[in-house]
């Protein structure tokens, strides 16, 4: 037999095994389907269009609060929220900080069917970091961050499933978060370390004062680092801890679509991110699906706050892994 012939015998084999066997049991004697492969329930995510809206986001810059550079991507952002069809509600705010001085705050919220009691929260946050201080040369280390996976990787993400959400509702109200001033930090440089949670500040003000009263949802989602080439979103401890529902939800739905390995079941260390304050106030129980390696230093990918975080470090498959799990997570809710 050719090679050709051999090959479709052996396509027509399997493709009968796996699709048509006799049933024994039925009495119409007609042949039955098994092992078919999972149709999603959601539309299809679209990576290039996502992969956009990440770039669309570095070229402004880095997104460091206080800058001209961040409030233009944050005009930028509500534009793109409102031109999908989702009530735009910004918050601003003042904090002070590890140093004394004073910085803004603009969370940026988009809700799709507001009126809705049964409500999906999902989440990034869109300020990038003011120094690149795991950079091993003390000068680098001063420089801001272009952030593109660290900030503008889940935003991209998201605001494509906003994109996704104005084509097609969900069965649930989703509001969007990007949350501005996680990565604010003390950098690792400092001698002195200054008592208090200078991480993340952006997600405690809004969790301590939401957009509306005491504001509820059945659970949480935060997309953090999610767009590097072969992302691998470990089980991150505070989502198991306060949201384990959610993680075996996500994960199982991730394997169904032929996502496992990004999501492995294995565990991650506990991540002080923008979820912890929503878990903490109780707002909505959530989860982490972050970028997290084993075999690094840090634990995060190898750029993970240095001057190489940028669009050389951003995989669409990546992006398409996380997004369209996220999506079908939403788009199968009741
Ligand atoms: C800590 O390193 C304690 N938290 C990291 C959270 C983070 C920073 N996510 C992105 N940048
Ligand atoms: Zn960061």
């Amino acid at each position: 037999m050719k090679r050709a012939g051999m090959f479709s015998l052996v396509v027509a084999l399997t493709a009968g095994m796996l699709l048509t066997v006799s049933c024994n049991s039925c009495q119409s004697g007609k042949r039955s389907t098994v092992a078919e492969t999972y149709q999603p329930q959601s539309p299809a995510f679209n990576a290039d269009s996502a992969y956009r809206y990440v770039e669309e986001q570095v070229a402004f810059g880095p997104r460091v609060p206080g800058t001209a550079a961040h409030e233009a991507c944050g005009d930028f952002l509500t534009a793109k929220l409102a031109s999908f069809g989702a009530k735009v509600t910004e918050q601003r705010a003042e904090v002070t900080h590890y140093d004394g001085g004073r910085l803004p705050i603009r969370n940026i919220i988009g809700s799709y069917a507001p009126e809705l009691e049964k409500r999906v929260l999902l989440f990034a946050h869109w300020d990038t970091r003011p120094y690149a201080d795991e950079e091993s040369d003390e000068e680098r280390q001063q420089q801001p961050i272009a952030g593109a996976d660290d900030g503008a990787s889940g935003v991209g993400v998201l605001l494509e499933i906003a994109r996704q959400l104005q084509l097609q509702p969900t069965e649930v109200g989703i509001d969007i978060i990007f949350f501005d001033l996680e990565d604010w930090g003390q950098p690792s440089f400092d001698t002195q370390m200054v008592e208090g949670d200078w991480w993340c500040l952006g997600s405690q003000y809004w969790a301590a004062h939401p957009h509306t009263d005491d504001y509820k949802a059945a659970y949480g989602i935060l997309l953090d680092m999610v767009g590097s080439p072969n992302a691998t979103f470990l089980k991150e401890e505070y989502s198991v801890q306060y949201a384990s529902d959610v993680v075996e939800k996500v994960w199982s739905t991730a394997a169904r679509l032929g996502y496992g390995s990004y999501f492995p079941a294995r565990r991650g260390g506990y991540i002080t991110d923008d979820h912890l304050p929503v878990n903490q106030q109780k707002r909505a129980p959530s989860i982490n699906i972050i970028n997290l390696k084993r075999d690094t230093p840090t634990g995060f990918g190898p750029h993970w706050h240095t001057l190489n975080d940028d669009m050389r470090n951003i995989d669409r498959n990546s992006l398409k892994a996380s997004g369209q799990t996220v999506m079908e997570v939403i788009y199968l809710e009741r």
